[in-house]
Protein backbone atom coordinates (compact mmCIF):
# COMPACT_ATOMS: atom_id res chain seq x y z
CA UNK A 1 0.00 0.00 0.00
CA UNK A 2 1.41 3.18 -1.32
CA UNK A 3 0.13 6.56 0.72
CA UNK A 4 1.35 9.11 -1.68
CA UNK A 5 1.55 8.83 -5.70
CA UNK A 6 3.43 11.23 -8.13
CA UNK A 7 4.17 10.75 -11.17
CA UNK A 8 6.44 12.51 -14.01
CA UNK A 9 9.35 12.56 -16.00
CA UNK A 10 12.89 12.00 -14.70
CA UNK A 11 16.22 12.78 -16.35
CA UNK A 12 19.70 12.27 -16.39
CA UNK A 13 21.48 15.45 -15.27
CA UNK A 14 24.93 16.69 -15.99
CA UNK A 15 26.83 18.68 -14.60
CA UNK A 16 30.57 19.68 -14.94
CA UNK A 17 32.67 19.13 -11.95
CA UNK A 18 34.79 22.36 -12.39
CA UNK A 19 33.47 25.87 -13.04
CA UNK A 20 34.74 26.41 -16.15
CA UNK A 21 31.04 25.78 -17.51
CA UNK A 22 29.32 23.51 -19.98
CA UNK A 23 31.20 24.68 -23.20
CA UNK A 24 34.80 24.65 -21.68
CA UNK A 25 34.95 21.58 -19.45
CA UNK A 26 35.48 18.52 -20.42
CA UNK A 27 34.54 16.78 -17.07
CA UNK A 28 30.95 15.98 -15.78
CA UNK A 29 29.30 14.32 -13.03
CA UNK A 30 26.03 12.11 -13.78
CA UNK A 31 22.97 11.64 -11.53
CA UNK A 32 19.15 12.74 -12.37
CA UNK A 33 16.54 15.00 -11.66
CA UNK A 34 13.17 15.37 -11.57
CA UNK A 35 10.51 17.13 -9.63
CA UNK A 36 8.42 14.14 -8.90
CA UNK A 37 10.79 11.88 -8.35
CA UNK A 38 12.91 14.17 -5.77
CA UNK A 39 9.17 14.69 -4.04
CA UNK A 40 8.64 10.67 -3.95
CA UNK A 41 12.46 10.33 -2.32
CA UNK A 42 12.22 12.73 0.06
CA UNK A 43 8.74 11.30 1.46
CA UNK A 44 10.26 8.00 1.60
CA UNK A 45 13.02 9.04 3.86
CA UNK A 46 10.54 10.61 5.98
CA UNK A 47 9.30 7.30 6.81
CA UNK A 48 6.34 7.44 4.04
CA UNK A 49 5.71 5.18 1.48
CA UNK A 50 5.82 6.82 -1.40
CA UNK A 51 5.00 5.54 -5.26
CA UNK A 52 6.38 7.13 -8.91
CA UNK A 53 5.95 5.96 -11.65
CA UNK A 54 7.16 7.26 -15.42
CA UNK A 55 8.60 6.47 -18.57
CA UNK A 56 12.01 5.75 -18.88
CA UNK A 57 14.47 4.64 -22.09
CA UNK A 58 15.29 1.60 -21.65
CA UNK A 59 18.84 2.76 -22.01
CA UNK A 60 21.77 2.98 -19.40
CA UNK A 61 20.41 6.11 -18.30
CA UNK A 62 16.86 4.71 -17.33
CA UNK A 63 18.19 1.95 -16.10
CA UNK A 64 20.52 3.62 -13.77
CA UNK A 65 17.65 6.06 -12.53
CA UNK A 66 15.07 3.72 -11.92
CA UNK A 67 17.13 1.64 -9.77
CA UNK A 68 18.40 4.71 -7.93
CA UNK A 69 14.55 5.62 -7.05
CA UNK A 70 13.63 2.18 -6.26
CA UNK A 71 17.00 1.92 -3.98
CA UNK A 72 15.45 4.81 -2.20
CA UNK A 73 12.67 2.73 -1.36
CA UNK A 74 10.15 4.48 -3.51
CA UNK A 75 7.64 1.99 -4.76
CA UNK A 76 8.30 1.79 -8.72
CA UNK A 77 5.98 -0.84 -9.59
CA UNK A 78 4.18 1.43 -12.38
CA UNK A 79 6.92 2.60 -13.86
CA UNK A 80 8.19 1.59 -17.42
CA UNK A 81 11.27 1.30 -19.16
CA UNK A 82 10.47 1.67 -22.73
CA UNK A 83 12.29 1.15 -26.02
CA UNK A 84 10.06 3.14 -28.33
CA UNK A 85 12.02 6.55 -26.62
CA UNK A 86 14.77 7.38 -25.01
CA UNK A 87 15.40 8.71 -21.49
CA UNK A 88 15.67 12.46 -21.33
CA UNK A 89 18.39 14.46 -19.78
CA UNK A 90 19.77 18.04 -18.72
CA UNK A 91 22.75 19.85 -18.70
CA UNK A 92 22.59 22.15 -15.81
CA UNK A 93 26.12 24.39 -14.86
CA UNK A 94 26.85 27.38 -12.37
CA UNK A 95 29.02 29.91 -13.99
CA UNK A 96 29.73 32.77 -12.04
CA UNK A 97 26.85 32.58 -9.43
CA UNK A 98 24.32 31.90 -12.76
CA UNK A 99 22.79 29.08 -13.07
CA UNK A 100 21.61 27.79 -15.95
CA UNK A 101 19.71 24.66 -17.59
CA UNK A 102 19.90 23.14 -20.40
CA UNK A 103 16.84 20.23 -21.37
CA UNK A 104 17.38 17.48 -24.03
CA UNK A 105 13.74 15.96 -23.76
CA UNK A 106 11.46 16.90 -26.24
CA UNK A 107 10.22 13.34 -27.88
CA UNK A 108 11.76 12.03 -24.63
CA UNK A 109 10.16 8.64 -23.17
CA UNK A 110 8.55 10.03 -20.39
CA UNK A 111 7.08 12.75 -22.82
CA UNK A 112 5.52 9.80 -24.48
CA UNK A 113 3.26 9.27 -21.49
CA UNK A 114 -0.25 9.41 -22.31
CA UNK A 115 -3.81 9.29 -20.43
CA UNK A 116 -3.32 4.79 -21.08
CA UNK A 117 -0.41 4.87 -18.56
CA UNK A 118 -2.93 5.66 -15.39
CA UNK A 119 -3.51 3.04 -14.06
CA UNK A 120 -6.98 3.77 -11.34
CA UNK A 121 -6.31 0.81 -9.09
CA UNK A 122 -2.77 2.68 -8.41
CA UNK A 123 -3.87 5.73 -7.48
CA UNK A 124 -7.19 4.91 -5.59
CA UNK A 125 -5.19 3.65 -2.77
CA UNK A 126 -3.19 6.41 -2.07
CA UNK A 127 -4.20 8.72 0.49
CA UNK A 128 -2.80 11.86 -1.89
CA UNK A 129 -1.89 11.97 -5.62
CA UNK A 130 0.80 14.76 -5.93
CA UNK A 131 1.49 16.28 -9.24
CA UNK A 132 3.13 19.38 -10.90
CA UNK A 133 3.11 21.79 -13.58
CA UNK A 134 6.39 20.29 -15.24
CA UNK A 135 4.47 17.05 -16.45
CA UNK A 136 1.81 19.02 -18.25
CA UNK A 137 4.53 21.17 -19.63
CA UNK A 138 6.68 18.14 -21.20
CA UNK A 139 3.92 17.35 -23.63
CA UNK A 140 0.29 17.16 -24.74
CA UNK A 141 -0.21 13.82 -24.21
CA UNK A 142 1.51 13.63 -20.05
CA UNK A 143 -0.65 16.51 -19.71
CA UNK A 144 -3.63 14.16 -20.53
CA UNK A 145 -2.02 11.65 -18.17
CA UNK A 146 -2.22 14.46 -15.25
CA UNK A 147 -6.06 15.20 -16.30
CA UNK A 148 -6.46 11.59 -16.11
CA UNK A 149 -4.64 11.41 -12.82
CA UNK A 150 -6.96 13.88 -11.36
CA UNK A 151 -10.28 12.53 -12.55
CA UNK A 152 -9.36 9.21 -10.53
CA UNK A 153 -8.34 10.79 -7.25
CA UNK A 154 -11.61 12.74 -7.50
CA UNK A 155 -13.79 9.49 -8.09
CA UNK A 156 -11.84 7.96 -5.25
CA UNK A 157 -11.44 10.35 -2.60
CA UNK A 158 -7.83 10.81 -2.97
CA UNK A 159 -6.67 14.05 -2.32
CA UNK A 160 -4.31 16.36 -4.67
CA UNK A 161 -1.93 17.98 -4.12
CA UNK A 162 -0.42 20.22 -6.81
CA UNK A 163 3.15 22.31 -7.23
CA UNK A 164 3.14 24.30 -10.46
CA UNK A 165 6.78 23.98 -10.74
CA UNK A 166 6.57 26.77 -13.80
CA UNK A 167 8.98 25.87 -16.24
CA UNK A 168 8.95 28.58 -18.94
CA UNK A 169 11.98 26.91 -20.58
CA UNK A 170 9.43 24.16 -21.59
CA UNK A 171 6.39 26.61 -22.25
CA UNK A 172 4.99 30.19 -22.31
CA UNK A 173 3.45 31.60 -19.74
CA UNK A 174 0.20 32.05 -21.70
CA UNK A 175 0.08 28.41 -22.35
CA UNK A 176 0.77 27.28 -18.24
CA UNK A 177 -1.70 29.97 -17.00
CA UNK A 178 -4.58 28.27 -18.90
CA UNK A 179 -3.59 24.80 -17.81
CA UNK A 180 -1.94 25.42 -14.37
CA UNK A 181 -4.86 28.02 -12.96
CA UNK A 182 -7.41 25.27 -13.40
CA UNK A 183 -5.70 22.47 -12.03
CA UNK A 184 -5.03 24.81 -8.74
CA UNK A 185 -8.82 24.70 -8.98
CA UNK A 186 -9.14 21.16 -8.73
CA UNK A 187 -6.55 20.93 -5.73
CA UNK A 188 -6.70 19.92 -2.22
CA UNK A 189 -3.10 21.28 -1.15
CA UNK A 190 -1.59 23.96 -3.53
CA UNK A 191 1.82 24.14 -3.41
CA UNK A 192 3.22 27.08 -5.28
CA UNK A 193 5.91 29.82 -4.91
CA UNK A 194 5.76 33.65 -4.60
CA UNK A 195 7.10 34.02 -7.76
CA UNK A 196 5.38 31.91 -9.78
CA UNK A 197 2.13 33.73 -8.45
CA UNK A 198 3.24 36.90 -8.96
CA UNK A 199 3.40 35.56 -13.04
CA UNK A 200 0.05 33.22 -12.82
CA UNK A 201 -1.90 36.14 -11.31
CA UNK A 202 0.24 39.12 -13.26
CA UNK A 203 0.10 40.95 -9.77
CA UNK A 204 2.77 41.70 -7.45
CA UNK A 205 0.42 42.77 -5.16
CA UNK A 206 0.52 40.80 -2.25
CA UNK A 207 -3.20 41.37 -0.62
CA UNK A 208 -4.52 40.68 -4.13
CA UNK A 209 -2.73 37.25 -4.20
CA UNK A 210 -3.91 36.35 -0.82
CA UNK A 211 -7.33 36.98 -2.15
CA UNK A 212 -7.24 35.26 -5.07
CA UNK A 213 -6.34 32.31 -2.80
CA UNK A 214 -8.77 32.66 -0.64
CA UNK A 215 -11.19 32.22 -3.76
CA UNK A 216 -9.65 28.41 -4.13
CA UNK A 217 -10.82 25.32 -1.73
CA UNK A 218 -7.75 24.24 -1.47
CA UNK A 219 -5.19 25.04 1.35
CA UNK A 220 -3.02 27.17 -0.33
CA UNK A 221 1.04 27.23 0.79
CA UNK A 222 3.35 29.84 -0.48
CA UNK A 223 6.91 29.22 -0.73
CA UNK A 224 9.58 31.40 -1.44
CA UNK A 225 8.29 34.60 0.16
CA UNK A 226 10.79 37.06 2.62
CA UNK A 227 11.85 34.83 5.55
CA UNK A 228 8.01 33.13 5.77
CA UNK A 229 6.19 30.51 4.20
CA UNK A 230 2.18 31.50 3.90
CA UNK A 231 -0.49 29.43 4.63
CA UNK A 232 -4.00 30.24 3.82
CA UNK A 233 -6.47 28.03 5.09
CA UNK A 234 -9.88 28.16 6.37
CA UNK A 235 -8.45 29.76 9.74
CA UNK A 236 -7.51 32.66 7.67
CA UNK A 237 -3.60 33.31 6.63
CA UNK A 238 -0.45 32.02 8.80
CA UNK A 239 2.88 33.35 8.36
CA UNK A 240 5.27 30.59 9.33
CA UNK A 241 8.95 31.49 9.61
CA UNK A 242 11.86 30.02 7.57
CA UNK A 243 13.97 27.26 9.45
CA UNK A 244 17.34 29.09 9.02
CA UNK A 245 19.61 27.27 6.63
CA UNK A 246 22.89 27.52 7.49
CA UNK A 247 25.13 27.50 4.65
CA UNK A 248 23.17 27.43 0.51
CA UNK A 249 24.94 24.95 -1.45
CA UNK A 250 22.12 24.49 -4.01
CA UNK A 251 18.90 25.56 -3.98
CA UNK A 252 17.71 23.38 -6.63
CA UNK A 253 15.11 21.01 -4.94
CA UNK A 254 14.18 23.11 -2.13
CA UNK A 255 10.90 23.61 -3.29
CA UNK A 256 10.42 19.20 -4.24
CA UNK A 257 11.57 19.14 -0.70
CA UNK A 258 8.97 21.79 0.98
CA UNK A 259 6.07 19.99 -0.48
CA UNK A 260 7.43 16.43 0.65
CA UNK A 261 7.78 17.78 4.12
CA UNK A 262 4.74 19.19 3.67
CA UNK A 263 2.51 16.25 2.93
CA UNK A 264 4.95 13.90 4.86
CA UNK A 265 3.59 16.47 8.23
CA UNK A 266 0.26 15.85 6.89
CA UNK A 267 0.50 11.80 6.93
CA UNK A 268 1.94 12.27 10.22
CA UNK A 269 -1.51 13.90 11.34
CA UNK A 270 0.17 17.27 11.95
CA UNK A 271 -2.03 20.81 11.81
CA UNK A 272 -1.28 22.41 8.79
CA UNK A 273 0.82 24.76 10.14
CA UNK A 274 3.40 22.38 11.79
CA UNK A 275 3.36 20.37 8.54
CA UNK A 276 4.68 23.45 6.89
CA UNK A 277 7.01 23.75 9.55
CA UNK A 278 8.47 20.76 8.78
CA UNK A 279 8.32 21.32 5.15
CA UNK A 280 10.33 24.15 5.89
CA UNK A 281 12.92 22.47 7.62
CA UNK A 282 13.20 19.57 4.75
CA UNK A 283 13.86 23.04 2.34
CA UNK A 284 16.36 23.96 4.64
CA UNK A 285 18.05 21.08 4.79
CA UNK A 286 17.69 20.32 0.73
CA UNK A 287 19.43 22.99 0.16
CA UNK A 288 22.71 22.52 2.22
CA UNK A 289 24.06 19.62 -0.41
CA UNK A 290 24.64 19.64 -3.66
CA UNK A 291 22.30 17.53 -6.13
CA UNK A 292 18.32 17.92 -6.67
CA UNK A 293 17.71 15.24 -3.72
CA UNK A 294 21.43 13.92 -2.55
CA UNK A 295 21.10 15.80 0.84
CA UNK A 296 17.45 14.95 1.48
CA UNK A 297 16.92 14.89 5.44
CA UNK A 298 15.85 10.80 6.87
CA UNK A 299 13.13 11.14 9.73
CA UNK A 300 15.93 9.85 12.24
CA UNK A 301 17.71 12.73 11.46
CA UNK A 302 14.76 15.37 11.49
CA UNK A 303 14.01 13.74 14.82
CA UNK A 304 17.58 14.22 16.03
CA UNK A 305 17.45 17.73 15.04
CA UNK A 306 14.40 18.76 16.97
CA UNK A 307 15.97 16.52 19.78
CA UNK A 308 19.08 18.78 19.25
CA UNK A 309 21.13 15.52 19.12
CA UNK A 310 22.53 16.12 15.71
CA UNK A 311 26.39 14.96 17.03
CA UNK A 312 29.36 14.03 15.29
CA UNK A 313 29.54 10.03 14.49
CA UNK A 314 33.44 9.03 15.02
O1 LIG B 1 12.57 21.02 -8.78
C1 LIG B 1 13.78 20.50 -9.24
C2 LIG B 1 13.59 20.05 -10.65
O2 LIG B 1 13.36 21.17 -11.44
C3 LIG B 1 14.76 19.31 -11.20
O3 LIG B 1 15.06 18.17 -10.43
C4 LIG B 1 14.60 18.95 -12.65
O4 LIG B 1 12.35 18.25 -12.88
C5 LIG B 1 13.23 18.96 -13.23
C6 LIG B 1 12.96 19.94 -14.28
O5 LIG B 1 12.09 19.69 -15.11
O6 LIG B 1 13.61 20.98 -14.31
Amino acid sequence: HVEVVTFGESMALMTPVNTKGIEYSGEFTKSFGGAESNFAIAVSRLGHRSGWFGRLGKDPLGRSILKAIRGEGVDVAKAELTDEAATGFMLRETVAGQTSVYYYRRGSAASQMGPEHIDEAYIKQAHILHITGITCAISETARGAVYEAVRAARKHGVKISFDPNLRLKLWSLREARKVLLPLAEQADYFLPGLDELKLLYETDDAAEIVSRLKELQAVSIVKGGNNETLLVDKDGVTAIPYVKAERVVDPVGAGDAFCAGFIAGLLKGYSHAEAVHLGNLIGALAVQAEGDWEGLPTWERVQAIWNNDAHIER
